[in-house]
């Protein structure tokens, strides 16, 4: 039988956000702590360093420098438990349909559970299902890898190019680029997603087609960019190949929850690496969406990724909430966001290897709490999710920190460093990782115009010199970055995007907006491509924008 526990859960919250108790005795709080400098807050407390620290999976959290007390964390705990976390929590671990507007369980937690787990969802043992298509994937990796797949004219695989776009992308990408330094050097990876064909150029253009696999990845097989794309990698492998259509078997995989869709492209299901509608688009990437992956890293390594995702997964299920790593970082972005009226979060990773993580976590964080309205359809009278950006560290200090440090708007701030460098070259990790320790220390204590002055400043420019001090930052460190580190960092992100939409009531599972682009342009495709000068029913910005581009066009 199935289970929706939420939209009972829902009803039985009458409650908004802001008529909870929890929720009154922390604007309470706020309205005393929230001026608090944390100079002062480290003045008056020796140990806070080393107390307001968290551990879990080799990921350690200091998040000492927000602007909290005890009594802060014990206030969101408390409206963490007041909303229901821990029940929701369950609800989406023993995979009930907690996606209530797309009626779905809500299971990659299922995607990193050991062989031995079971979870049975609807009758059916998923994990069994996850393992079936993680060994699948396994054994075609190491063809590939070992050049026993052999492309049409017999050579092994050199180049593989990823198609597909947002969830499909995202995420691959980010690992990919992670986990460079473990990846078969001897191999070109790719990854096309955007629509315009400069994407798909670019990516083939000194590739021979002979070499090259494409994995095209789409849940629903019907995504604008990624089928024309995937259209456009069989034309150009078809012409590479001699036109011969059984070449499409040896260069072409799919990943997808929509077999007849990929039959009917013309990729032999024998070919396709399945998933499920349970896994959400930006939710995949240790699901086959991760074939890219783990052809790069090999099966070992992707296993060592989902470990590392599963251990934070279990730390999220069972660690209470005070020393909850994801629980900790989701309720700080309430915190900041609801009652400081911070607007964005910066995630500054000082690792150049993760320098898509930021653009991983815009999706994950935004598509996921850009919302609304309330599980049940009301519309919210507080902030919900942040922006999330970021750049890595240092490049980004010799940018954007001006205004993280002395400009007019609060943004909390992640730091990601870790102790040992994957390229060690002469002292330039200390270098790295002292601009971290410097950033988080100048971020909360800045410089008063007395510590200014002394340094013989003219007056003049004292105001300019002034840093406030007083800016958040959490900042987490691990030992090293490896596919487990990897794993359990972005599930740190995933479970506290959770905890924000939890504490909101909000669906953190559903995209409708992304749903409205896939197909708001399809109506203007053939007035741009009509012969005949076409009726246009837009408003006049939109109609006249037509015109122009028609009138402009190259026509390619
Ligand atoms: C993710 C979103 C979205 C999705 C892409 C690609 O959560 O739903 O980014 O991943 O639109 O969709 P397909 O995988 O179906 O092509």
């Amino acid at each position: 039988m199935r289970v929706n526990t939420l939209a009972p859960m829902a009803a039985d919250t009458p409650m908004t956000l802001r008529s909870l108790d929890a929720w009154k005795r922390l604007e309470a709080h706020n309205a005393e702590i929230g001026s608090t400098h944390l100079r002062d807050l480290f003045a008056a407390d020796s140990a806070r360093g080393e107390r307001l620290v968290a551990e879990a999976a080799g990921l350690q959290l200091d998040f000492s420098k927000n602007r909290i007390s005890d009594e802060t964390i014990d206030l969101l705990a408390a409206l963490a438990a007041e909303r229901g976390l821990a029940e929701r929590r369950e609800a989406m671990f023993r995979g009930e349909r907690i996606n209530v507007s797309e009626d779905r369980s809500v299971l990659h937690v299922a995607l990193r559970m050991p062989r031995e787990r079971s979870l049975v969802v609807d009758g059916t043992d998923v994990v069994k299902q996850v393992h079936a298509v993680l060994d699948r994937m396994g054994a075609f990796c190491e063809r590939v890898r070992s050049g026993e797949w052999r492309g049409h004219t017999g050579e092994p695989i050199r180049n593989v190019i990823n198609i597909g776009i947002g969830g499909s992308d995202l995420g691959p990408v980010m690992a990919y680029e992670a986990l460079r330094h473990y990846s078969n050097r001897e191999m070109t990876f790719r990854f096309v997603s955007n629509v315009d064909g400069t994407d798909f150029a670019e990516a083939t253009r000194d590739l021979d087609p002979a070499v090259t696999l494409f994995v095209v990845c789409s849940k629903t097989f019907t995504t604008l960019e990624t089928m024309t794309n995937a259209r456009t990698a069989r034309e150009w492998a078809l012409a590479g190949l001699g036109g011969d259509k059984a070449a499409i078997a040896k260069h072409f995989v799919a990943v997808s929850t929509n077999d007849a869709g990929v039959a009917e492209f013309g990729i032999d299901t024998e070919n396709m690496f399945e998933f499920w509608d349970w896994v959400g688009g930006r939710y995949s990437m240790d699901s086959a969406i991760g074939l890219s992956t783990m052809l790069a890293v090999g099966p070992g390594a992707f296993a060592e990724m989902l470990a590392g995702f599963h251990a934070i997964d279990e730390h999220f299920r069972e660690a209470p909430t005070e020393r909850n790593l994801p629980a900790l970082m989701g309720l700080l972005a309430v915190w900041y966001g609801d009652l400081f009226g911070a607007r964005t979060v910066a995630v500054l990773p000082y690792e150049q290897y993760l320098k898509r993580f930021p653009a991983y976590l815009q999706q994950l964080t935004m598509e996921s709490n850009g919302k609304h309205v309330t599980l049940d359809g009301t519309r919210v009278d507080y902030e919900t999710g942040a922006v999330y950006w970021g750049e890595p560290g240092t490049n980004g200090q010799h940018s954007f920190y001006q205004l993280i440090h002395q400009g007019t708007k609060l943004i909390p701030c992640d730091l990601i460093g870790f102790c040992e460098p994957l390229n060690p070259l002469g002292d330039d990790h200390d270098l790295l990782l002292a601009n971290v320790f410097a950033q988080a220390e100048a971020l909360a204590f800045g410089k008063t115009a007395d510590e200014v002055r002394a340094e013989g400043t003219p007056e003049a420019l004292v105001p300019h010199r002034v840093f406030e001090g007083n800016r958040p930052t959490n900042t987490i460190l691990a030992r090293r970055l490896t596919p487990e580190t990897l794993g359990s960092l972005v599930a740190l992100y995933e479970h506290s995007v959770f905890t924000q939409g939890t504490v909101w009531n909000i669906n953190s599972f559903d995209q409708w907006g992304v749903e409205l682009g896939k197909v708001l342009a399809k109506r203007i495709v053939p007035e741009l491509q009509s012969p005949d000068e076409p009726e246009l029913a837009h408003d006049s910005s939109t109609s006249a924008l037509i015109r122009r581009y028609r009138a402009h066009r190259s026509g390619g």
